[in-house]
């Protein structure tokens, strides 16, 4: 397409406008996902982070899924603030944390957990307990 041709069609400038703009909006789409990529935790079967373990990006709502069901004993926290709960699907006792966990006996829920889902916002510390 020529220079002259894009001057003289108004249809193909709106054109190019609504590419820019999806693109833009295409941009701002990555840089979340970039966010929340950072937003991970590992789960680990013994505490002090040893045993078997693996990491979660975003909500499980059972953790038997993953084989890990009342095992998780200890839990790094590298982004976000995250809930975790006794139950599946977010029931039970839950607790948000947003820094590594060493020992879940210290939250009183070492074996127990359940499920876990980044939550928005940030407590600055440990969560509400529910
Ligand atoms: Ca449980």
């Amino acid at each position: 397409m020529g220079v002259k041709t894009m001057v003289n069609s108004t249809s193909t400038w709106l054109r190019i406008a609504r590419a820019a703009a999806l693109a833009g909006a295409a941009v701002l789409a990555d840089q979340a996902i970039a966010r929340d990529a950072a937003a991970q935790v590992e789960i680990y079967q013994h505490s002090h982070f040893r045993g078997r373990h693996t990491t979660v990006g975003g909500a499980v709502n059972n953790l038997t899924d993953y084989g890990y069901n009342d095992v998780v004993s200890s839990i790094r926290v590298y982004g976000g603030s995250w809930e975790i709960c006794e139950h599946a699907y977010f029931r039970g006792r839950c607790v948000v944390i947003n820094r590594d966990v060493t020992d879940m006996v210290n939250l009183g829920m070492n074996d127990q957990i359940s499920s876990i889902r980044p939550v928005r916002g940030n407590w600055g510390g440990w969560g509400r307990v529910k």
